[in-house]
């Protein structure tokens, strides 16, 4: 499995690790299968995964029941001064950050291997990849980001003798003693985990958990954290969007990017199956979008991972087809629930509640119990290739020419199912004031309102003021070519909490709009917070819908709207002067049209 090293800097990086961490030994990561199946094998050995009988290569693994999400409290941006880091983010010095994590790290390897994982964030040698090791203590990590990246020594080989990378750090936090046994899932407790991002040297250094987005730090932290503040200091974007691409029944390609937060239906929408006749839907990417203007001046996106990490409960045939059938082999489930068959189970994956089950937490359960068999965010970890409807672009190094941007959330009220900004700059406005419930993707109180800018609250490296001048800067970039902004609600509930769209493939309907829209087909009329189809714009053929519903659906109550505006203000108010101007012209805008 050994693997040379012959990258300076990467040698030189590993010595000093291993010096502060003094990890029992050292591997070198290569990629193969080879590694991976031993490396599970390691992992089905000490009793962390579950082999499953009825899934081909795939595993259960159960965490710790304080290490179950992203923990947004705990992530740092650490720049030289506090205003760089701006007020969405947490802030620590990055000299006192860095010294009360060295002291952490001080033998936090003990009785373990350290991996040294060579990874490409995009296709090997594409020139839009990123290169990224990450060093870390968990098997449970080598074998996610396996799948979830492009592991490789070809990466090491690409890298040749003075070539850069991401330096990224990790530790569960859990040393051995001598003869001391392991658990299930190490980790550290709460107030001793640090995901921390220090985006004027390229750095991560995460501490003390093992789950999703801290531990395997090519996603949210490298491809959004990191990638934000490279994309600004060079003129690209890097966005918390799904990818996909949509065909009419005549032939004509159109290509989606949307920003919604974690645990609000990216997946779902990213593999969606139109119920609209003739039209087709296929996947480039469910969570990260990296775009960068294209020779033909359009906006070109393209999807950094390798694999999806999506929610498992609610996922099943009748809302995600194409992700039930993705997870046939080769997966890595988190967090689930296990049959006496020896598959996975979740809430929501089909009407049949088996009458037996062994829990998350690994305890028996019955339908009598009064807790959830998997949790909330139980996560599978797939393939991206093994998609039914992966785009066969999807590899691209060019990208996709995005048409269209989506933003939006989840939100009960207020917001109707679908309107479109009345210009780029309305747009910017609808993304920097997006607002959308808390989810457990992060630990935190769940289904509290928020504003969410562009998804990317948890993951903008730099100050979110600065990064909607950006998405201005863009858009004065790209002038005519650029994308047209919608934004979108399929979450609205009636007065009697029903919801009032369908949602999954019935949202293909919704999406015909938009391109139709985009072509100068289909009509729109003004409203104060943006263009609305009429009913008789949507194409709502076949769907039963009550009209008093649709009528609810499509709503904008005045009073509803003034009432945010007092709390759009204060959302502002946090960015000071970094806020650009133009974002309160379209506040007074809408504050105007509503009367
Ligand atoms: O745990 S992750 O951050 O990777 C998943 C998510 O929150 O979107
Ligand atoms: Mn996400």
């Amino acid at each position: 499995m050994n693997t040379e090293v012959r990258n300076t800097k990467l040698s030189a990086w590993i010595t000093e690790v291993a010096a502060l961490c003094q990890p029992d030994a050292i591997c070198i990561c290569d990629g193969s299968k080879k590694e991976y199946d031993a490396m599970m094998q390691k992992l089905i050995d000490s009793g962390s995964a579950t082999p499953l009988k009825k899934r081909p290569n795939s595993y259960l693994f159960r965490s710790d029941p304080s290490d179950v999400a992203r923990v947004e409290d705990r992530t740092y941006i650490s720049t030289k001064s506090q205003d760089e880091a701006g007020p969405t983010n947490n802030w620590i010095a990055p000299a006192d950050l860095k010294k009360t994590m060295k002291n952490l790290y001080t033998g936090c390897m003990k009785g373990r291997t350290m991996y040294v994982i060579p990874f490409s964030m995009g296709p090997i040698g594409s020139p839009i990849s990123k290169i990224g090791i990450e060093i870390s203590d968990s098997p449970y990590v080598v074998v996610n980001m396996h799948i979830m990246t492009r592991v490789s020594s070809k990466v090491l080989d690409l890298l040749g003798t003075d070539g850069d990378f991401i330096p990224c750090l990790h530790s569960i936090g859990a040393p051995l003693a001598p003869g001391q046994k392991d658990v299930q899932w190490p980790c550290a407790p709460i107030e001793q985990k640090y995901i921390s991002h220090f985006p004027e040297e390229n750095l991560i250094w995460s501490y003390g958990s093992g789950y999703g987005g801290n531990a395997l730090l090519g996603k949210k932290c490298l491809a959004l954290r990191i990638a934000s503040a490279m994309a600004r200091r060079e003129g690209w974007m890097a966005e918390h969007m799904l990818i996909l691409r949509l065909t009419s029944p005549e032939g004509k390609k159109y290509h989606i990017a949307a920003a919604f937060p974690s645990a609000c239906g990216k997946t779902n929408l990213a593999m969606m199956q139109p119920s609209l006749k003739g039209w087709k839907c296929e996947c480039i990417g469910d969570d990260i979008a990296w775009m960068k203007i294209g020779p033909d001046g359009r906006l070109h996106a393209s999807n950094p991972e390798s694999c999806f990490f999506g929610v498992a409960p609610g996922t099943s045939y009748d809302t995600n087809p194409m992700a039930m059938d993705t997870l046939k082999e080769n997966i890595i489930f988190t967090n689930c629930a296990l049959t006496d068959e020896g598959d996975v189970w979740w809430e929501g994956i089909s009407d049949d509640v088996p009458s037996h089950l062994i829990d998350w937490k690994g305890k028996d359960w019955t339908p009598a119990s009064k807790s959830d068999a998997a949790h909330a965010n139980a996560r599978f970890t797939a393939p991206a290739s093994q998609c039914p409807v992966i785009c066969k672009d999807w590899e691209d190094p060019a990208g996709v020419p995005i048409d269209i941007f989506i933003f939006g959330g989840r939100r009960s009220s207020v917001v109707p199912l679908v309107f479109e900004a009345f210009s780029w700059e309305h747009g910017v406005f609808l993304g920097a004031t997006a607002a959308s419930e808390t989810t457990s993707a992060n630990i935190g109180a769940v289904g509290n309102l928020r504003r969410d800018p562009f998804a990317m609250k948890p993951f903008c490296g730099y100050n979110m003021g600065d990064y909607f001048q950006h998405w201005f800067s863009m858009g004065e970039k790209l002038g005519s070519k650029a994308p047209r902004i919608f934004y979108v609600n399929w979450f609205r509930k009636s007065p009697d909490g029903k919801f009032l769209w369908p949602g999954f493939s019935e949202n293909s309907r919704v999406l015909k709009w938009m391109c139709e829209r985009v072509d100068g087909k289909a009509g729109a009329e003004e409203s104060p917070i943006g263009l609305m189809p009429k009913h008789a714009d949507l194409d709502l053929s076949g769907l039963s819908l009550a009209p008093e519903n649709l009528t609810e659906l499509m709503s904008v109550k005045t009073e509803e709207w003034k009432a945010e505006i007092p709390d759009i203000e204060a959302h502002y108010a946090t960015f000071g002067k970094r806020l650009p101007l133009k974002l309160k012209d379209q506040l007074a805008g809408l504050a105007l049209r509503l009367g």
